[in-house]
Formats: C-alpha cells, sequence, structure tokens
C-alpha cells in the first residue's frame, strides 16, 4: 500500500514542503503539502521530480576508497580506517593548515552541514577554510559584519507587505529566490503588484522576473554599485533622506556618508551604468516616496568587483529611506533555534583579514579565504601549502575559477577525502568518497534558510524512508569523519553530539540572558528528547531559542508552527562596536577611491554574465533526464546585434575567449540580453574522465568558470567575479562528428 510521507524540500532555497507518495523504499510521487504553514502547497519542478533525483542509479550507495590507484567500492569501516590513516600522519608533520577544507551549497541544506562542520573546524583548527560563500554571498555578510557588526544578520525584504520592491541581480522566477526564503516567490511578486505595489528589477536580462515588473532597468553589468550609490546621493541631495524616530538614535555616520558619495551623482554615473539620470533619479523619488519599500540585491550584484559596496548600500537605502527593520520594508527573521536575543549594548564589531591567505595575501573574511585561490594554495609549493583536502558537498572543479588548474591541483593532493553522492568532477580526485543517502532517508531541518524566511515558522520532517542496512545517515558519517581526523577514531558517532551538547549548556547556563541562567546543565542534557544525537541537538537549540519551544512540538505539527511575520528586532541585534548601525565603516571607506575611479572607466568591450534554469541547480542536476533538455541547456545567449556584428547565427558554435582560458558552446541569439552582453550558465562541463554522470555526459556543456583565472576577487570579501566578465567571442568552426 503506498504511504505518504512528509519532507521539505532540499533542493532550493524556497523550502517548501512536500508530501511524498512512497511505494515500498521508493518515492514514487511528490506534491506540495497543501498544509504547509510557510509553502500551502506550492512545488515546482525540481521539487516534483524529488523521487528520481532520490533515486538517481548513479548515486553511490557504497563508499568508495583509492587501492592501486583506482577508487574502488569499500566498507565504511575501511573507508573511515583510510580517512584517518591519510589524515592524521599528515597533520601530525606539517600542522593543521596542511589540510585544506571546502565546504559546498548542500551543507546549507542539510542538517548535517549545519551541525558538524562547524565541530570539523574546530578540531583541525585549519585556516585553510574555503566555501561557496566566496563564489556567492559573502560580500553580503561582509557588510552586515560592517553595519551591523554581524556576519550573519541579513535583512529580508519583507515581501509579502511590502509596497515597493527594487531588486537587483536576482531572478527568483528562476531561482525561487535566495537570502530570501520565500516559496512561491513567483506568486508573491504577483500579489505585490495585485495589491498596488511597484516592482522594478535591474538586471541586463529581460529575464522572467523582469518580464513581471513594473519597470526594467538594464544596467551594465558591473556597475550596481554606481547606480545604488547614485540613488543615494540624490537622496542627500533631494532631502528625501527620513530614517524615521526609530532608527534614528541607532544610526551614526549620516552626515560622512552623505559627504562620501558626493561625487556619485546621477549625471557621473549615468554614463557607465548606462542609465539615464533620468531614470536613476526617478528610481530614488519612488523608493523615498514609497509608504513601505524594500531593495534587495543578489547574485548578480553580489560575485561582481564591487560586491561588496553593492550590498552595503543595499541596506544603506533600507536606512536612508527609513525601510529597515520595519514592517513592508527589509527586517531581520529570527529562527527557532537562533540563540535568545541579548539585550541592546555595544558588540565586539567585526573584523576582516585577521589573517591572509600564504600566497595572494588575500585577506580572511569570516574566517574563510577566496574559494578562488584554493587552486594555488595547493599548487603553490612551500612551507604551509595544503596536502590535503576535505571537501564536502562541494563541486570546486565546476563551481570555482578556473576548473582546468584545480582539476590538477587537486590530483596532485597527498590525501583527499569527499562526502558526496556522486562521483563527479570534484570527488573523482578523492582518496576516499564517503556518499550520504538519498534526501528521501534524511531527517530535514532548516537551520540556515530559517534566518533568511520571510516568515518566521519552524518545521522538522524526520527521515521519509528507513536507511539502507549498514549505510549512516549524513549526520553520523560527519560526526565519525571529526571522530576519524580528531584521532578518535572509533568512538561512537554520539560522541561528537554529547560533546557539543555539554559545551553549548556549560555556556548558556553561564549567559546572563539565556532563559536557562542558572541551572544545571547535567540536569539540562538529560530532559532532552530526540531518537538521534542531531535530534537531541536541535530539541536543545529550541529550548535554548527565543519561542520556547522543544522537538516534541514540532513533531506534534508536521506540517510545522507559524511564528509570525517578521518584527524589528533593533536595537538588540547590532553588534558593532558603538552598537549603532555604522553607515560608513572604515574598511568601505578606504575602498570607495576605487569605486570612484569606476566612474573614469570607458571601456565597453563585451562583457559575459551568468543565468540559471528553474530546472538545474548549480553543478548536480544535469544528471536527471526530467531537469535537462529544452531550455535547459549550456547556450551562450548573444543578443541580434552582436550577432550579426560578430557573424553568429543560432545553433552555431562560438568560441569564447577571457583571461581563463576559453569554450566553445552553441550561440542562442535572444534579445533577453542586452547589446553587450553575453551570458552562459554555470555548473555544466560533465565531459571528464573518471566520474559516474551517465545523463549528464550525454549531452555535457562547458564550464563557464574556465573563462576565469581566479585573479578577479572583489578585495573586501574575496569573492570570486562570476559576472560582468571580459570575454572575446567569435564563430568557431563546428566540431567535426
Ligand atoms: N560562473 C558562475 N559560477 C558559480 C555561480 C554563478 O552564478 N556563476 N554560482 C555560485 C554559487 S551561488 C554557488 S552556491 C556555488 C556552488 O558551488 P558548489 O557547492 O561547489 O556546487 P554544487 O553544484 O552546489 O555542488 C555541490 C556538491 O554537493 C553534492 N551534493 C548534493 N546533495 C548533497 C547532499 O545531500 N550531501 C552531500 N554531502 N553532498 C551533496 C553534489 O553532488 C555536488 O558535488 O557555485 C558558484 N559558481
Ligand atoms: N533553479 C535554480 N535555482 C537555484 C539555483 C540554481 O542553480 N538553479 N542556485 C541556488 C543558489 S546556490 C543561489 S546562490 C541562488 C541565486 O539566486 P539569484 O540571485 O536569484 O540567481 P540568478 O538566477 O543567477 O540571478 C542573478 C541575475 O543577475 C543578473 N546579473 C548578472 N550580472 C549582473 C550585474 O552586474 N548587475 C545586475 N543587476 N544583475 C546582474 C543575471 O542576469 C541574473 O538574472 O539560486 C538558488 N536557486
Ligand atoms: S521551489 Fe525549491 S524548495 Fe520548492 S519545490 Fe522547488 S526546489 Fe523544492
Ligand atoms: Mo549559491
Amino acid at each position: 500500500m503506498p504511504r505518504t510521507a512528509l519532507r521539505i524540500c532540499p533542493l532550493c532555497e524556497a523550502t517548501c514542503g512536500l508530501a511524498l507518495t512512497i511505494e515500498g523504499t521508493r518515492v514514487t510521487r511528490a506534491r506540495g503539502d497543501r498544509d504547509d504553514v510557510f509553502s500551502a502547497g506550492f512545488i515546482c519542478p525540481k521539487g516534483a521530480s524529488f523521487g528520481a533525483l532520490d533515486e538517481d542509479p548513479d548515486r553511490l550507495t557504497r563508499p568508495l576508497v583509492r587501492k592501486d590507484g583506482r577508487l574502488q567500492e569499500a566498507t565504511w569501516d575501511e573507508a573511515f580506517d583510510a580517512v584517518a590513516a591519510g589524515l592524521r600522519p599528515l597533520i601530525e608533520a606539517h600542522g593543521p593548515n596542511a589540510v585544506g577544507v571546502v565546504l559546498g551549497n548542500p551543507n546549507v541544506h542539510t542538517m548535517a552541514g549545519a551541525l558538524y562542520p562547524p565541530v570539523l573546524l574546530s578540531t583541525l583548527r585549519t585556516r585553510n577554510l574555503f566555501t561557496a560563500s566566496t563564489v556567492d554571498q559573502m560580500p553580503k555578510h561582509v557588510s552586515s559584519g560592517l553595519l551591523f557588526g554581524d556576519a550573519n544578520a541579513i535583512p529580508v525584504p519583507d515581501l509579502d507587505r511590502t509596497d515597493h520592491l527594487l531588486i537587483l541581480g536576482a531572478n527568483p522566477l528562476e531561482s525561487n529566490g535566495s537570502l530570501c526564503t520565500a516559496p512561491d516567490f513567483p506568486g508573491k511578486l504577483k500579489a505585490l503588484r495585485a495589491r498596488g505595489g511597484t516592482l522594478t528589477v535591474v538586471d541586463p536580462r529581460r529575464t522572467r522576473t523582469a518580464k513581471l515588473a513594473d519597470r526594467h532597468v538594464a544596467i551594465r553589468p558591473g556597475t550596481d554599485a554606481l547606480l545604488l550609490a547614485a540613488l543615494a546621493h540624490v537622496l542627500f541631495e533631494e532631502k528625501l533622506v527620513d530614517v524615521g524616530p526609530h532608527l534614528a538614535p541607532h544610526v551614526q555616520g549620516l552626515g560622512e556618508l552623505a559627504e562620501a558619495l558626493r561625487d556619485f551623482s546621477p549625471e557621473a554615473v549615468s554614463g557607465r551604468c548606462d542609465v539615464s539620470a533620468d531614470t536613476l533619479r526617478a528610481l530614488a523619488r519612488e523608493l523615498a516616496a514609497a509608504p513601505t519599500a524594500a531593495v534587495y540585491g543578489r547574485v548578480g550584484s553580489s560575485t561582481v568587483a564591487f560586491g561588496t559596496e553593492a550590498s552595503w548600500l543595499v541596506d544603506v537605502l533600507n536606512v536612508l529611506t527609513g525601510n529597515l527593520d520595519q514592517p513592508g520594508g527589509a527586517l531581520f527573521p529570527l529562527s527557532a533555534t537562533a540563540p535568545a536575543p541579548r539585550p541592546a549594548g555595544p558588540g565586539k564589531g567585526f573584523a576582516l583579514g585577521r589573517w591572509r591567505s600564504r600566497v595572494s595575501g588575500h585577506p580572511e573574511a569570516k574566517g574563510e579565504l577566496p574559494l578562488a585561490a584554493l587552486a594555488e594554495e595547493i599548487d603553490t609549493p612551500g612551507e604551509g601549502a595544503i596536502r590535503a583536502v576535505v571537501a564536502i558537498a562541494a563541486n570546486p572543479v565546476l563551481s570555482a575559477p578556473d576548473g582546468d588548474r584545480l582539476d590538477k591541483a587537486l590530483d596532485s593532493l597527498d590525501f583527499m577525502v569527499s562526502v558526496d553522492p556522486y562521483l563527479n568532477e570534484t570527488s573523482r580526485h578523492a582518496h576516499v568518497v564517503l556518499p550520504p543517502p538519498p534526501p528521501s532517508r534524511s531527517a530535514h531541518f532548516d537551520f540556515a534558510f530559517n534566518t533568511f524566511a520571510v516568515r518566521n515558522q519552524v518545521r522538522y520532517t524526520r527521515a521519509a524512508i528507513p536507511l539502507a542496512d549498514g549505510q549512516p545517515d549524513e549526520c553520523t558519517l560527519h560526526a565519525r569523519l571529526v571522530l576519524a581526523v580528531s584521532g578518535q577514531h572509533g568512538a561512537p558517532a554520539d560522541a561528537v553530539d554529547d560533546m557539543v551538547i555539554r559545551a553549548a549548556l556549560t555556556k548558556a547556563v553561564a549567559t546572563p540572558h539565556s532563559p536557562c541562567f542558572g541551572a544545571d546543565p547535567e540536569q539540562l542534557a538529560r530532559e532532552l528528547t530526540g531518537d538521534t544525537g542531531p535530534e537531541r541537538r536541535l530539541d536543545m537549540m529550541l529550548r535554548l531559542g527565543p519561542y520556547d519551544l522543544t522537538l516534541d512540538d514540532l513533531l506534534a505539527h508536521p506540517h510545522g508552527i507559524d511564528l509570525g511575520p517578521l518584527e524589528p528586532r533593533l536595537p538588540g541585534l547590532l553588534k558593532t562596536r558603538s552598537g549603532r548601525i555604522e553607515l560608513l565603516p572604515q574598511p568601505i571607506a578606504d575602498d570607495l577611491p576605487r569605486l570612484r575611479r569606476a566612474l573614469d572607466d570607458t571601456d565597453d568591450g563585451l562583457v559575459l554574465v551568468g543565468r540559471r534554469h528553474l530546472r538545474s541547480n548549480n553543478s548536480w542536476m544535469h544528471n536527471i533526464p526530467a531537469l535537462v533538455g529544452g531550455s535547459n541547456r549550456c547556450t551562450l545567449h548573444v543578443h541580434p546585434d552582436d550577432a550579426a556584428r560578430l557573424g553568429l547565427h543560432d545553433g552555431t558554435p562560438a568560441r569564447v575567449r577571457a583571461a581563463g582560458g576559453e569554450v566553445v558552446a552553441p550561440v542562442e541569439v535572444t534579445d533577453t540580453v542586452r547589446p553587450g552582453v553575453v551570458s552562459l550558465p554555470h555548473g555544466w562541463g560533465h565531459d571528464r574522465p573518471g566520474t559516474r554522470l551517465g545523463v549528464a555526459a550525454q549531452d555535457p556543456g562547458v564550464n563557464v568558470n574556465q573563462l576565469l583565472d581566479g585573479s578577479l576577487l572583489d578585495p573586501l570579501s574575496g569573492t570570486a567575479v562570476l559576472n560582468a566578465v571580459p570575454v572575446e567571442i567569435e564563430a568557431a568552426a563546428p566540431t567535426p562528428v
């Protein structure tokens, strides 16, 4: 008899509740869970393909260990033995920095990825941490760190209540939203317009999101910081700044900011942005006039040379218009597992560059070094070189700049372990591959995305299908990895959770604003419920959190618990040294001359931007037949004017050249890109040998990141420049068949 099980979808940031139909040990259907308190039945084609993704025959079901140069199936004990034997001697001989840790995007989509990498890192104590953040949202962490004193305090647009939304460099109709967790983002944008609100989209491409907007501004790529600076300039110049009584006592630096933005008039930036000064003034006036408004910038305004400035200016505008921390504006969510809010007052502030990368001297940000520098940290010999890599849910060979160099670098390592369900472009270099079970067999809680959700809510789903014999869940797998690298190989996995619980409770009982201040930590530990270590940790975090919830409450509400709309959180949330919002932080002020120089830039050669497709997700969903094909292809979008000028035709191959190399991709002539801009999606290039991706290999596409040499970074955040990349293009001879 088929049965139904609930499962929060882990495939993008929208976190929709799914109702899975299960027959035996197979997911035969996935629908939206209509009773889900947050997603109310919404689902997209990826969620609907949950079953196909879950039972992809190319998923690894057993660990692989390299023997005689070849990856071969092994037992779990053999695999963890090999990890301990591979890593421990290297750490003992060369110190902790000999191990590089690489964390990829799916870590924010699994419980294991939230709960164990912090333990792994505190055990290893390596400074060589690289994550997908530095090819993504690190600029936002840095700007939040500097403005609010907390790199993880990221305001999200109040989609359900705002009157005016200005989106830059995001395409939620394909991505379903990012750093703004909102199931049915498209529906929420339509509702915004239906209630008389205004949507403006700034994007060099006329995306599906742009088509929905009242106004589409086809900006020249890479110039969002200039556009935003001009909007702020107009607010000051036209006396439209109104931070409001709720923000006024908590903001410092208004005068200095006005002065710093003096040079960025609409007339001064107009040429560079290729947006008329009239339009820029109109955008600023509309923003100021709207009863409530939110400015929201994502990938296209983040992975650019001025990513931190743009991210900073997004929130500067939210402050200047009085929309920060206000209903209908941009607010800070309060998740159920966040620590109970502290009382207002000065904090420790946010420091950048506490150490630097060995080869190029890149400053750390949030404890991380640029993913773009991983290859050179491995392949540049000398004291402190990385000799081993622990890669968890990461495919940097396709996601990071210069995959060919990284490919060679990974191949030269003394040891590498990948925690990954696929043998792909990156994991094929590992000495040990540890595959987690498919998502139907994992419990799910959104530790990360609840902190970016447009409504406070909490949901937990247990595994829908029991694990296959002998297969550890991903949490156990991570815990065993921690034990293997820390020399406690063989201890029970629960020991890791017990250690974390003991440390967290000991700290909580000594924290005056904690709900358990002064209690006995041993007693508290005994009270925790849950069938597994991670469940007990979740229970603990809920109990220490702001809503007086327990795991039992979550289990009693399988469709989730609604915790209400977002509410103002200032000033308690601020952790700057001043205890206020520091509008013009020194590192940004120091970097503004670089932005000023960009005003004089006259280069208007062809530039490359990325794009996402609804049926894709970064590099790892091209192996599911239902998700590939049709319009989801790795083609080069070229504007008809550019195509005519360059002699390119629809369907014929074009050679794209840039600093890091060249790729040949089929041309798709389309006026959805503005003239002077071409677009290729990322995550393709599945033609490397030694992988096991049968479907993806049939239509491999090309790796757009091969065009990058890894030298172009946003200097404040170490984030790779993935958009607005200068390229040269010519017709290529069709490849002979
Ligand atoms: N040119 C260009 N490059 C980009 C981007 C762009 O816009 N343009 N976007 C960037 C962004 S935003 C990001 S986040 C990065 C992503 O960069 P990565 O995180 O390196 O890439 P993903 O494709 O998300 O790959 C994740 C890996 O996790 C594995 N995986 C999937 N599910 C699980 C699981 O449940 N557990 C474990 N352990 N592993 C799993 C997959 O098999 C895959 O190997 O790419 C970046 N690269
Ligand atoms: N279907 C699908 N969903 C996904 C993913 C996926 O790969 N596929 N990936 C997930 C991940 S890891 C992330 S981080 C999110 C990202 O979510 P989004 O930020 O919404 O990502 P994109 O769809 O890449 O949208 C970026 C937009 O920026 C535009 N752009 C490029 N350069 C510039 C510029 O200089 N200025 C401006 N203003 N715009 C520019 C591009 O044309 C593109 O439309 O999506 C997540 N969801
Ligand atoms: S929108 Fe995202 S979370 Fe929702 S079903 Fe689609 S992939 Fe899953
Ligand atoms: Mo991302």
